[in-house]
């Protein structure tokens, strides 16, 4: 055993061998490579750790479900995005406006106590919304870091009705508590990024608790303001919320026939042709003569090498 692993690492320890849950030894696993620092003297950990890992993740799907547990929530759709807030923040209302989902709501503190996902429809692909309890729930503590390190992003809520710089302020540290960096306090933990939603803009105080949260954090995150009761912000938290996944739409068409353009390829941005058409099949790849492509050529309809880098919306034609 590499001698100097800070101690949140034996802590981690601590809780894999304690626990008998498979999701919950899954967890502290990812922490403890999280946390791990690497150079030569970890290899042997490190690759033990994950082969662990592969071996609990395995077991757990034999049992039904993938790992096996009601709070692991499969990701679905072009990305998955969490909702982090203090209770009340109004978390559970957005999600229930912005996706089909049908999560409880209420005037009471802690009304949310498990994950709960919803599609969130931006034009034509779906993003999953993950509804989650109050960043501050103690009886979230034990599951709550591995949803929130396997979300693609996170969406922090603030009230408008309150005082958004207190609320902030314990949400990062709350983060920090369960071992999550974010943007504004990076940590030796997980580095998670994320956007402000400032929430309940329909409140007679919001406009000048938004200005404040924009003086202070509007250089490190994207913002915007919503509200569900009169239904503003809404649209433009959907476009935020797809701009900051960093993903494009590339859509496919057979020589002679149109593209499909209700089924676009999600695309990370930087992917190139030779991405695109490993999506289709890896060999489909390898047998690539030549592309044409319509959107981000210099022309319609021009040739392209397999380095070119795509753009949202392009439409390829593969030729083999
Ligand atoms: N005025 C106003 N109230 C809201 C808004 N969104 C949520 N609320 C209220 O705030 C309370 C908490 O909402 P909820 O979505 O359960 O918050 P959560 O604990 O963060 O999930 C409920 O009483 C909601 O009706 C809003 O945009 N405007
Ligand atoms: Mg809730």
């Amino acid at each position: 055993m590499p001698a100097n692993l800070p101690p949140k690492y034996h802590e981690a320890e601590r809780r894999y061998r304690e626990t008998k849950d498979p999701d919950e030894k899954i967890d502290a696993l990812e922490e403890m490579l999280a946390i791990m620092p690497k150079h030569k003297g970890t290899d042997h950990l490190r690759a033990d750790l994950r082969a662990r890992m592969a071996k609990l993740t395995t077991e757990a799907q034999k049992k039904g479900g993938r790992r096996g547990s009601i709070y692991n929530i499969r990701k679905e759709g072009a990305g998955q995005v969490a909702l982090v807030g203090l209770t009340n923040a109004g978390k559970s209302s957005l999600v229930a406006i912005m996706t089909h989902a049908n999560p409880d709501i209420g005037d009471w503190p802690y009304t949310t106590k498990m994950p709960l996902p919803g599609m969130m429809e931006y034009e034509n692909i779906n993003i999953q919304l993950l509804d989650l309890p109050a960043v501050d729930d103690h009886s979230a503590h034990t599951w709550m870091p591995g949803a929130l390190r396997r979300a693609d992003y996170l969406m922090i809520v603030i009230d408008l009705g309150r005082d958004p710089l207190i609320q902030m302020r314990d949400i990062v540290d709350d983060l920090e508590k369960l071992r999550m960096g974010t943007v504004n306090r990076p940590s030796e933990w997980v580095i998670k990024q994320a956007i402000i939603v400032g929430s309940k803009s329909d409140h007679t105080k919001a406009k000048g608790n938004y200005n404040s949260l924009v003086r202070k954090y509007g250089d490190q995150f994207a913002m915007v303001s919503t509200s569900t009761e009169d239904m503003s912000g809404l649209e433009d938290l959907r476009r935020l919320v797809f701009s900051s996944l960093d993903i494009i739409r590339v859509y496919t068409k057979a020589p002679g026939q149109h593209a499909a353009l209700n089924k676009p390829i999600i695309l990370s941005k930087g992917n190139t042709v030779q991405d695109a058409a490993k999506e289709i099949h890896k060999d489909f790849a390898r047998e690539l003569k030549y592309t044409v492509i319509w959107g981000s050529g210099k022309y319609d309809n021009q040739r392209v090498k397999r380095d070119h880098v795509l753009a949202d919306g392009d439409i390829v034609e593969f030729h083999i």
